[in-house]
């Protein structure tokens, strides 16, 4: 039954019946499901039963029936009924925003309940789809090459086949680096953004010290004087090492 896959999500379960050698005088088929009411139908070697539309355990069980009325021992199968794709999440290195680097890790985290994944496909474009293999809760993985936004779009797929989907972007490039130094009181020009980074539906407007853009802002060749004590860091470096735009939609 159900070419011998315990899990379904298709409501028309198929029977396979394989008579021992060298019987041939079959003429008919008697079957139950969950234990309801007989169906007999003409003797076939292959036919599907329709289960509903309830998830669950469907327990079938059939009697193979001769033309002088013998009637078989009762065969019994079960398969389980699950039409529920699975719902979760993707992150790409945990939910960064940027990466410079085109390894990282990619994170899935199952809604509460969902307890079925086995396998997972995945795309950078949400049409071409990598083969199928098994899931993990945790994964690396190569971006595409080029800077810009990357997207990851993963496939989760139950053990019924039920598929479920989520996706996550990430902005790739190279953070700048100036590679001057600086001593108290010297005068400091904010740098381009030569490392190219971008972001999808956004312009490069310059730099901010904090990442969700409440820090202070800095545009191309803005000048200030370094102050170690006031600044606790290197300015320029700070603004790098966090990696920022001053976005602008
Ligand atoms: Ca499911």
């Amino acid at each position: 039954m159900n070419e011998g896959r315990a899990y379904t999500n298709n409501s028309d379960v198929y029977v396979d019946i394989t008579p021992a050698a060298g019987v041939t005088d079959i003429v008919s088929i008697r079957y139950k499901l969950n234990g309801l009411p007989p169906t007999t139908i003409a003797y076939t070697t292959s036919f599907t039963i329709n289960v509903g539309n309830t998830d669950g355990a469907k327990v079938i069980t059939l009697e193979l029936i001769d033309g002088v009325g013998h009637v078989s021992p009762v065969y019994s199968a079960t398969v389980t009924l699950d039409k529920v794709a699975p719902t979760g999440s993707i992150t790409i290195n945990g939910g960064a925003a940027y990466t410079a680097s085109l390894q990282v890790t990619l994170g899935f985290t199952l809604r509460a309940g969902v307890d079925d994944v086995e396998l997972i496909q995945l795309s950078n474009d949400n049409v071409t789809w990598s083969a199928e293999e098994t899931y993990n809760a945790s994964m690396s993985y190569t971006l595409p090459a080029g800077d810009g936004s990357k997207s990851v779009y993963v496939r989760l797929i139950d053990r019924a086949g039920n598929v479920g989907s989520a996706q996550d972007s990430i902005t790739g490039g190279q953070e700048p680096v100036d590679i001057q130094t600086y001593e108290n009181g010297d005068t400091v020009t904010v740098s381009d953004n030569s490392g190219k980074l971008v972001r999808t539906g956004f312009t490069f407007d310059g730099w901010n010290t904090k990442a969700d853009g409440s820090g202070i802002n800095y545009v191309l060749n803005n000048k200030f004087k370094y102050n170690k004590i006031s600044l606790e860091n290197n300015v320029l470096r700070k603004i790098y090492d966090t990696r920022l735009f001053l976005l602008r939609e």
